[in-house]
């Protein structure tokens, strides 16, 4: 079994609604259990600003599948919401989104798979709710979560 934690990201639509339903399907996910989620959060843009705000938050998980077993559960639950991929910008606006962020003590950095995410590091609006729900959190190869936090601020 390893722990792992998912980035949760909407910012099109009916925001709280997309993410309760993605929380709803993770929990019935086999080989997956939903052990906490964070608080949301409204969040302004990164990356590409001209967009609406997102809500954030996070999932800790644990999970009986592999990090590439996981992350495809999760991209199916992106498309069973609608999410489409390829049509607007790098960065820009999506009904979902269901990021693998940390995947128990596993570096992996294989193509459409890297774990940690390769820009957990910069981002406030994933570092935030992952301190929330662990705060000694060990990013592996970065430090534990609430130091990469202080870092930014
Ligand atoms: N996700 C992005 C790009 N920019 N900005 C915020 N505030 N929150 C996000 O979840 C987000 C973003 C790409 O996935
Ligand atoms: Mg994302
Ligand atoms: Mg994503």
């Amino acid at each position: 079994m390893t722990r792992a934690f998912i980035g949760l990201g909407s910012n099109l639509g009916d925001r709280e609604a997309q993410i309760a339903a993605a929380q709803e399907l993770l929990r019935q996910e086999e080989g997956i259990e939903v052990l906490a989620v964070s608080t949301l959060r409204l969040t302004d843009p990164v990356g590409y600003a001209d967009q609406p705000r997102f809500l954030n938050g996070a999932a800790a998980v644990e999970t009986s599948l592999s990090a590439r077993g996981l992350l495809e559960r999760l991209l199916a639950i992106e498309r069973s919401l609608g999410r489409e991929r390829g049509l607007g910008p790098r960065f820009g606006p999506r009904t979902i989104d269901l990021d693998l962020l940390v995947f128990g003590a596993e570096t992996i950095d294989e193509p459409g798979l890297q774990v940690p995410h390769p820009r957990l590091i910069e981002r406030k609006f994933a570092l935030e709710p992952l301190a929330e729900l662990e705060p000694s959190l060990e990013v592996p190869g970065a430090g534990p979560v609430q130091a990469l936090l202080a870092g930014l601020q």
